[in-house]
């Protein structure tokens, strides 16, 4: 337990205490980018710290500067504290480093102008131990205990086998949601969780593309977990099966058939791994952790013809994460959340404060220790050497990866969540956000008798100013035996449909941080989500260019309802080769801004804009667009 003497009450908070730690932090800021050893001091110690440890030292946390000083040498036995000298954001100091049970060797979350001892750290050997912020992973460090010498593993052991959830195939299917045990980690009482039809995820829709589908959606959850929506992600459906979050809603005891038409303009959707989840006004993130998402999985009988691998080599792979108590209990991060409204605890904004972080909104990040692969921890995966598909889902409520296979091995990526790409491209690395997807095919062949990881790795593309990605491995790959597999993959893979694109934006959806009286919240062009407004009206049948830009200081994977997107162009630019197929959810880093298309078909009626961030959505970043009759 650490202990909080130490521990700063900011329950009385004055705008004079917060005004002197921001200007702390600014000074810091300041010092660190003019003198460079400033920057390994921490404040209020005396000397900077070479190679000799010290007994005790000091970091500071805030979103501009990181972790203060980044680099810490203590002596064995030593003891630390970590301040958090930002007004409105959590930050967590984290091993990277996982014990044999794949839990961090310490993990403390500091509250906003709070401090904790990590206690944890006393008891460590001598070593190069990293750190990082789980809700800000570009927040890192490195803790040198002793003499230091080797890194300690982030390699869990993989001590339960990959499962698939059970698959319904059925034209009319009936999911009844209820609370449920279920097996998350590999030892010990398995998890109470909200599920669809018994399992986490829930079972796995796989209809052939084209053909509709009526899915019967039946409430048996707890009570209070209220009225709950479900929303098939990426999907094109009526209004009111959609999902909305505050309407068509399906109370306790009742029950709602969903239909999916699986077809855009009488033409089958493009085949490709989307997700149903639930949709619930300010309750999406809760609801998600706790178990209502499950993976939908249409299907193209060309594929096969195409020559990509399927079958026993096409894997559905659903990545979320979550974090456990000592007996596999879900932790419950919204325990501290008045529900439904919250975003009146936000501070106000202050002026003359230095960063716009000091007035970012207060959420409760729902980011786990532990990431889940189809609803497991660390699992493997015994697989021949030959050439698999894997339809990978970040369906984290909050936090992004960036996936890379162990030895340097490529993915050849040939489609995102939405359908193939027109070609296929070679990438050593992938970046997913909540609720993208990539299609990649990977190539086992001459890795016989060797194990194969799948992690994150910290965010390879160089950006300085978009969120990060933790450095963890997240599945193993055991590649044994032989194959009389002929799968490859094609030069050229499908035809995107040429589109007249208008040279007018016809809407510009701004996200940023919005102001009232009330304080400062997640906003699209400035405002609250509120579901009596109309944002943009849209006539059916048109075709129009939407501009999406991020104002703020934090990326926001932004996610557009109902119609086969393409980007147009992101940053003034054509788009990267992997971003030329159809989208739902794009990453929008601070200050970027992409251009996308899309004609509106088939239906009228209400449909959503939001980030997909599920604390950030919840918080109000959200927004509603209506198709009209056309005149
Ligand atoms: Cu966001």
């Amino acid at each position: 337990m650490p202990h909080n003497h130490r521990m700063r009450s900011w329950g009385e908070r004055s705008i004079g205490a917060v005004a002197t730690v921001a200007v702390g932090a600014a000074m810091a800021l300041l010092l660190s980018s003019t003198n460079p050893s400033a920057a390994l001091t921490p404040p209020g110690s005396g000397a900077v710290q070479q190679a000799a440890g010290v007994d005790h030292a000091d970091i500071h946390a805030t979103l501009s500067t990181g972790f203060v000083p980044k680099t810490v040498d203590l002596n064995p036995g030593g003891t630390l504290t970590v301040y958090n000298d930002d007004p409105v954001n959590p930050h967590t100091f984290t091993s990277v480093a996982v014990n044999g049970q794949g839990d961090p060797l310490f993990d403390v979350e500091v509250p906003p102008g709070e401090s904790r001892d990590i206690s944890a750290v006393s008891g460590l050997g001598d070593g190069t131990y990293a750190f990082f912020c789980r809700i800000h992973p570009e927040m890192t460090g490195t803790l040198t205990v002793g003499t230091g010498g080797p890194v300690p593993t982030n390699v869990p052991k993989f001590q339960q086998p990959l499962v698939q959830p059970p698959r319904l195939t059925g034209k009319h299917l009936r999911i009844v949601m209820r609370k449920k045990k279920v097996r998350v980690l590999p030892h010990g009482p398995r998890t109470p969780m909200w599920t669809y039809g018994g399992s986490f995820p829930g079972p796995t829709i796989v209809r052939r593309t084209g053909r509709d589908t009526k899915v019967t959606f039946v409430n048996h959850l707890p009570r209070k977990v209220g009225a709950v929506t479900v929303h098939q992600h990426g999907g094109h459906q009526a209004s009111k099966y959609d999902g909305q979050p505050m309407d068509h809603l399906i109370r306790h005891g009742h029950q709602l058939t969903y239909d999916y038409p699986l077809v855009d303009a009488g033409t089958p959707l493009p085949a490709a791994l989307r997700f149903y989840h639930d949709h619930r006004m300010h309750r999406t993130a809760r609801n998600n952790w706790f178990g209502l998402q499950g993976m939908f999985l249409t299907t193209d009988p060309k594929d096969a013809r195409r020559g990509l691998p399927h079958g026993k080599y096409d894997l559905p792979l659903m990545f979320t994460d979550r974090s456990f108590t000592a007996t596999n209990r879900l932790r419950n991060p919204f325990r501290h959340t008045s529900m439904p409204m919250r975003a009146g605890r936000s501070m106000p904004p202050m002026a003359g404060m230095p960063t716009l972080a000091a007035t970012d909104p207060m959420t409760t990040p729902s980011v786990g220790t532990k990431v889940l692969v189809n609803g497991r921890f660390a699992p493997y995966r015994y697989v021949e050497p030959g050439r698999y598909r894997l339809q990978i889902l970040n369906a984290s409520p909050f936090s992004s990866y960036d996936f890379s296979l162990s030895d340097g091995r490529p993915f050849v990526q040939i489609g995102t969540g939405s359908g193939l790409l027109p070609e296929p491209v070679t990438r050593q690395d992938i970046l997913l956000g909540p609720a993208q997807r990539a299609d990649v095919v990977v190539d086992f062949r001459g890795l016989e008798d060797t194990d194969v990881l799948l992690s994150s790795i910290p965010r390879a593309d160089g950006s300085t100013t978009g969120i990060g990605t933790r450095d963890a491995a997240l599945m193993q790959f055991r590649v044994r035996g032989t194959t009389q597999q002929s799968a490859h993959v094609p030069a050229t893979l499908t035809r995107i449909a040429p589109m007249r694109i208008p040279r007018q934006v016809a809407m510009t959806w701004t996200f940023g941080v919005g102001h009232d009286r009330h304080g400062s919240f997640w906003a699209i062009n400035g405002k609250r989500f509120d579901p009596t407004r109309v944002d943009h009206r849209v006539p059916l049948g048109s075709t129009e260019l939407w501009k999406l830009r991020n104002t703020s200081d934090l990326t926001h994977y932004v996610h557009l309802h109902e119609e086969l997107w393409r980007t147009v162009r992101r940053d003034g630019r054509r788009p990267p080769p992997w971003e030329r197929g159809y989208e739902d959810t794009w990453r929008l880093d601070p200050g970027e801004t992409v251009l996308v298309a899309a004609r509106f078909t088939d239906f009228t009626g209400d449909f959503m804009v939001h980030c997909h961030m599920l604390d950030h959505e919840d918080d109000s970043m959200m927004a509603t667009f209506k198709v009209v009759p056309k005149k």
